[in-house]
């Protein structure tokens, strides 16, 4: 079954939105498999953001992301990395449609609450960058 690699960003936490994030995913049938919070270190955001360095919102991604408590998290279904996105919405909130979390939740770019994988490959990536295989369930 396939996996993907969602994190509340520290917008999220701050907000409470930590459990209509998971209620969402529970409720189109995704099955949770590993969660923690903790603050993303600028090491671990290095890591994970990785791919935008060049792009010229990286230190304000790095500084958000490092910001507060974030809350990461495993989730497992069919088409898990699709079907996770979907929900989430478009990256820009602006574009983001409403019944989607980034549509109903969030205005700006940066500050858009959740984080998805965006492949499988990514998925598998994302996952070991915060949790131990021991971890998952
Ligand atoms: P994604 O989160 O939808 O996969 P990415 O393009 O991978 O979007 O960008 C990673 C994160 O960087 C976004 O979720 C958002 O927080 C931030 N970001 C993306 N594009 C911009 C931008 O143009 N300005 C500021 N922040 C951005
Ligand atoms: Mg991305």
């Amino acid at each position: 079954m396939a996996h993907t690699f969602v994190m509340v960003k520290p917008d999220g936490v701050k907000r409470g939105l930590v459990g209509e994030v998971i209620g969402r995913l529970e409720q189109k049938g995704l099955q949770l498999r590993a969660m923690k919070l903790l603050q993303v270190t600028p090491d671990l955001a290095a890591k994970h953001y990785a791919e935008h360095q060049d792009k010229p919102f990286y230190d304000e991604l790095i500084t958000f992301i490092t910001s507060g408590p974030s809350v990461p998290m495993v989730w497992e279904g069919r088409e898990a990395v699709q079907v996770a996105r979907t929900l989430m919405g478009a990256t820009d909130p602006v574009k983001a449609v409403p019944g989607t979390i980034r549509g109903d939740f969030a205005l700006a770019i940066t500050e858009n609450i959740v984080h998805g994988s965006d492949s499988h490959e990514s998925a598998e990536r994302e996952i070991a960058i915060y949790f131990s295989p021991e971890e998952l369930l």
